[in-house]
């Protein structure tokens, strides 16, 4: 069964779990966006040509495009989309749309297989760095991986990497004191000497996951480099095998320059996973895919909202439904 065919059977099933229902909502509402103005035009496609010619790939090309996947993707999406059209002779516009479903969903599954889960420490704290350029949501993301986590029952510790700019240290303490979290951090002081003492801290209270903010300027590259082998130094010191996971976060409004930031930080440092934030304010909702075609990370989670609740654990599945709804109920 083709990809079309399972969305479809899953939208027509009766019964829904409830927290199934609630994912699928989130999704759904975040990326209204993205659906609104990409997936429209998708179907307008789909509608305005009773035949598959030349020009309607020349437009599905600009569309993809406009939906920030990335030139490099959409050019591979495009030959492969050619070939089975020549192969499977489809002639029909309708037809091709669920098609082009099921190869986007291929390029996000193909390859090696990506693991969205969080490398979990058995034997001690759980340590998260959060990466990235400044404004991204390093620190809104942090809060909502503490109301995450602790609601699952972990004892939380925030620390407070990010010692420089104005108001940092108590941005993170609001959401320690919002989640219910242990906080670590002090003002204009060296972010390794912080962390240092903060993980001393952790280990002492039993801490179970311990998430680390960082500064999001740094003048340059060669800084920033130093500065996370710093931080990494000391984080290892403590916890061997630590950090868990260097979390990368991006987002999603800038489009392509979000990919260079993943390309670039990718050579800094050894990130295990993007966040991908502010999905629920961009029609550029593609770049899910372009991450997974150039950057070859995996997106362990998205921003859908500002609010605690907001962060969702990457799930390809609900992503496509998300973005591809109308149409499957376009479907007969
Ligand atoms: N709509 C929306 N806004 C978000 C999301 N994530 C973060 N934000 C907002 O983005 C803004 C910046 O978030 P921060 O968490 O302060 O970003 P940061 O990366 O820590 O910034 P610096 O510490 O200055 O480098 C805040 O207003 C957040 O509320 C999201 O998923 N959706
Ligand atoms: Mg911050």
């Amino acid at each position: 069964m083709g990809l079309f065919e399972k969305f479809k059977s899953i939208i027509y099933k009766k019964e829904t779990n409830k927290e199934e229902a609630k994912e699928r909502e989130a999704y759904e509402k975040g990326l209204a966006k993205t659906r609104t103005e990409f997936v429209s035009e998708l179907s307008v496609l789909g509608h305005k040509f009773t035949k598959v010619t030349d020009e309607y790939f020349d437009e599905l090309e600009n569309i993809l495009i406009m939906a920030d996947i990335g030139v490099n993707t959409v050019m591979k999406f495009m030959a492969r989309l050619k070939t089975r059209v020549k192969n499977e002779n489809i002639t029909s516009p309708k037809y091709l749309q669920e098609v082009i479903i099921d190869e986007l969903f291929i390029i996000y599954v193909s390859g090696e297989s990506l693991s969205d889960k969080i490398n979990i420490n058995s034997d001690g704290p759980t340590v998260i760095l959060m990466v990235g350029v400044n404004g991204v949501g390093k620190t809104t993301t942090i809060g909502k991986l503490a109301y995450k986590y602790q609601k699952e029952g972990k004892k939380v510790m925030l620390i407070a990497g990010d010692t420089f700019r104005a108001g940092a240290v108590e941005q993170l303490k609001e959401w320690a004191d919002k989640t219910n979290s242990l906080f670590y951090g002090k003002s204009n002081t060296d972010p390794a000497g912080v962390i240092y003492d903060g993980l001393v801290e952790a280990k002492k209270q039993n801490v179970s996951l311990v998430l680390i903010d960082t500064a999001g300027r740094l003048q340059n590259k060669t800084n920033l480099m130093k500065e996370l082998e710093k931080i990494n130094k000391v984080i290892g010191t403590h916890i061997p095998n630590a950090p868990h996971e260097t979390l990368l976060v991006i987002d999603a409004a800038t489009g392509q320059n979000g990919i260079l930031q993943a390309e670039s930080f990718k050579e800094i440092t050894n990130i295990t996973g993007i966040v991908l934030t502010k999905l629920d304010g961009t029609a550029k909702g593609g770049i899910v895919l372009a991450i997974k075609e150039d950057v070859n990370i995996p997106v362990k989670f998205i921003g859908l909202g500002e609010g605690m609740e907001d962060l969702k654990t990457f799930d390809i599945e609900a992503y496509i439904y998300g973005l591809f709804k109308d149409m499957f109920k376009d479907g007969k």
